[in-house]
Parts: structure tokens; sequence; C-alpha cells
């Protein structure tokens, strides 16, 4: 079977187990993690995933696998009244491969996305630089859906626990230029630094309070 086969298959089987689970009530939102390779899209899901720092994490979870070409996966997040799944999806970092998701099978990858997390590295300023392409590609897919919902997409600077060599107003000018981009965060799946705060303010901002009884 082709990746992209593959990856049909296993988007099937999520939507026929959120179907069983919306029945019951929690909220489901599909979380789309955009950027460049080794920003930590993968670590930022198994993050997600254990609810524990990569350094927390009992097996090898720091070596850098490269994703081939997308990993689906499901975060189950129970915060006080809030309780839902956020439905990741990982794409490979290598926009310009031969076969990439956001071309492939764009809707699998794109379509009723909540959110898009904008992964860049402050040690790779061309990482930052690099999501210029991946923002057109996005807007360019979700204009011509002519999608009701507008995306919101979220910045994401990881590997805070490095040395940074990013310049602030840079950031800024990334923000500025394009008006999708809600909120900024700065994070370290490494430490999980930041974590907790951007995991706080998903479930805020996307999942619904939960009626009592
Ligand atoms: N120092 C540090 N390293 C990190 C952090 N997050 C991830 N890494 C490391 O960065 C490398 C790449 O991480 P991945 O999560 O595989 O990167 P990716 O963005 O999924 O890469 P592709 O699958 O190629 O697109 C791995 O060796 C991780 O352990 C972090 O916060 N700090
Ligand atoms: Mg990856």
């Amino acid at each position: 079977m082709s990746p992209v086969e593959k990856a049909s298959v296993s988007a099937n089987r999520l939507a026929e187990t959120f179907a069983v689970s919306t029945s019951r009530g929690p909220t489901i939102r599909k979380v789309l993690i955009a950027g460049s390779g080794a920003v930590g899209k993968t670590s930022l899901v198994k993050v997600m995933k254990h609810n524990l720092p990569l350094l927390g994490i009992d097996d090898d979870t720091t070596a850098y696998h490269r994703t081939p070409f997308v990993e689906l996966e499901t975060v189950r997040i129970k915060r006080s009244s809030r309780e839902g799944v956020f439905q990741m999806v990982d794409v490979s970092g290598q926009l310009d491969s031969v076969i990439h998701p956001l071309r492939d099978i764009s809707r699998v990858a794109m379509g009723s996305v909540s959110v898009v997390l904008l992964m860049f590295s402050g040690s790779n300023v061309q990482s930052l630089l690099d999501l210029s392409q991946w923002i057109e590609t996005l807007t360019d897919y979700y204009s011509k859906t002519r999608s009701k919902k507008t995306q919101d997409f979220v910045l994401l600077k990881n590997k805070a626990d490095l040395h940074d060599d990013i310049d602030q107003t840079l950031i800024d000018a990334v923000m500025n230029c394009n008006s999708r981009i809600c909120k900024y965060h700065e994070l370290s799946c490494l430490t999980g630094e930041g974590i907790k705060e951007m995991i706080d303010w998903l479930v805020a901002r996307y999942m619904m309070i939960e009626e009592a009884g």
C-alpha cells in the first residue's frame, strides 16, 4: 500500500472512531502542525500525548526520525470543566518533496482544521523564514475551498532551551504580515517550558465547557 493510501485508510479509521465519540459528547478539534523539518512537530505531538516533556518520556524520544509523509494522532485533554480530543495532523517538514500531504491529500491534511500550529525553531532562523511558503500553501487552500470557518494560525517558537539567534522584530514582522496569526507561544518540547500554557490556551479557545451532570 502506498503512503497516500495508508494515510487515507488511517484517516477513515479515525473518522469512524470520532463518529462514535462525538455521539458521547466530547469536543473534537483537528489541529494541523506545519513547519520545516526538525523543528519539533512530531515531538510536540508526543509531549501532548504523554503529558510529559521529551526528557520525561521513558524511551528513545529525543532521537530524530523524520516524518516521511503524515502521522495522525489523537490527544485526549481534560481540564476541569473542559474535555475533548485534539486530532493532530503531523506532516512531513519537507514541503518540496516529491509527495507531500499538503499537495497530495490536501483535504485529509487541511480540511476541517480548527487551528494550524506554525512551528519554527528558535535556533534556526531559516525555519522561521520557511514559514512563508507554508502560509502561502495553506491560505491558498483555504481561500480556494471557501471554507466558511476562518482557521486560526498560531505561531510557535520551539527549542526555547537552546541558544536563540532570532531577532524579535523578525517574529513580529511575520505576525504583522499574516492577519490569521492570532497568537504566539514560546516553548520547549525538550524541557516542557511553555507547553502547559500553550495547551491551556488551546483548550480555553477550542474546547467547549461540558454540561454538569
Ligand atoms: N533542544 C531541543 N530539541 C528538540 C526540541 N523539540 C524537539 N527537539 C529535537 O529536534 C529533533 C527533531 O524533532 P522532530 O519532532 O522529529 O521534528 P519534526 O518537525 O517532526 O521533523 P520532520 O518530521 O522532519 O518534519 C529531534 O531530535 C527532537 O528530539 C526542543 O524543544 N529542544
Ligand atoms: Mg516529524
